[in-house]
């Protein structure tokens, strides 16, 4: 008799733990969630989200798929980021940059040299600051599902290294569609372009301009070092990294189905950034190797760029907004004081 009673406690265990298995997978409908990348699958952006896939098939019971797609092939940061806001297209992995025309607080990131290192970036992006700037993005139609990396950007040219500030005069640079790149270069002196980084490596072939600034990652898995021979270690910003999600479509999912984009877009940053950071540690030595002259500018000279571009700050604070540009600084104060 003992063993019976104990064999159908088991048996409702077993059964219970299956309805509230099949109750969660209940949750869970099939999806395919595309998503657009400007760059090639072979950047670390391909990492993050193979991690990210992979979690949500095994939390979903294999209903929930992660679609990438390539190269711009649905089309730029921006155009994609607004077929985003009118749900034709489930996920965009665009950098913060060209949102800024959508969301002007953004703006703050693309000024130069605010962040000094990656730990930094993270800790306010992964904080209460993050979070401030992810709560701008549903008004528009977007939810930011974490925030990945993009890196710190160097700049490269096919006419000459740059040692100081007055090299940049004269070189026909591209920038992102951004009104505070675009200001900056020409505040150094370049003639800047704003052009989609799906254009960038056949302009830079045809000469239509002379060079471009990316992160060492971009740099080496777009190939510009085939079209481009001076890298100068400028470090000159830091741009983040958005996932962004289609809030139209958003708000037909369950909340579970929520809840797992979330932690596995968080599982998708850890691995992104890892990698992205593995990449860049090889990168100098690698895009020497591949024939780009790269060269460091001296700390005087540096201090002379930093000074011509401090003017962007106040220039461009109107349009960020006070309150973006006072929580970023403050909290990089006490990120830097612990
Ligand atoms: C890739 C872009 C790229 C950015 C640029 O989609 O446009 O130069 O740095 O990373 O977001």
């Amino acid at each position: 008799m003992r063993i019976r009673s104990r064999l159908s406690h088991l048996a409702a265990v077993a059964l219970a733990a299956g309805l509230t298995a099949g109750a969660a997978q209940a949750q869970f409908k099939e999806r395919n969630f595309r998503v657009s990348n400007g760059v090639s699958k072979e950047h670390p952006m391909g990492n993050g989200l193979a991690k990210m896939g992979a979690c949500t098939l095994e939390k979903s019971g294999g209903k929930m798929k992660i679609q990438p797609f390539w190269d711009g092939a649905l089309g730029s940061d921006l155009t994609g980021t607004q077929s985003v806001r009118t749900g034709s297209l489930d996920m965009v992995i665009t950098s913060t940059a060209p949102v800024v025309s959508i969301v002007p607080a953004l703006g703050v990131f693309d000024l130069p040299f605010l962040f000094n290192t990656s730990s930094e970036a993270d800790k306010l992006l992964d904080g209460k600051v993050g979070d401030w700037f992810s709560a701008k993005l549903p008004a528009v139609g977007l939810v930011n599902l974490a925030w990945w990396e993009n890196g710190f950007r160097h700049t490269t040219n096919s006419k000459r290294p740059i040692n100081k500030v007055e090299d940049f005069d004269g070189v026909k640079m591209r920038v992102m569609q951004n009104a505070i790149f675009l200001d900056t270069f020409k505040t150094l002196g370049s003639n800047a372009v704003p052009m989609a980084f799906t254009e960038v490596y056949s302009a830079l072939e045809t000469k239509t301009v002379d060079g471009q600034e990316n992160p060492f990652t971009n740099i080496e898995n777009m190939k510009f070092y085939e079209v481009q021979k001076y890298l100068t270690l400028t470090k000159h910003a830091y741009s983040p990294t958005l996932v962004l999600f289609s809030k139209k479509i958003w708000d037909t999912l369950s909340a579970q189905e929520q809840a797992t984009l979330r932690e596995c877009a968080v599982q998708g940053r850890d691995e992104q950034r890892r990698a992205n950071r593995a990449m860049e540690a090889r990168s100098v030595d690698s895009l020497k190797a591949k024939g780009m002259t790269v060269n460091e500018i001296a700390p005087a000279e540096m201090q002379r760029i930093r000074e011509r571009s401090s003017v962007i700050y106040e220039r461009h604070t109107k349009a960020i907004g006070d309150e973006a540009i006072t929580m970023v600084t403050a909290e990089l104060k006490r990120i830097r004081d612990n």
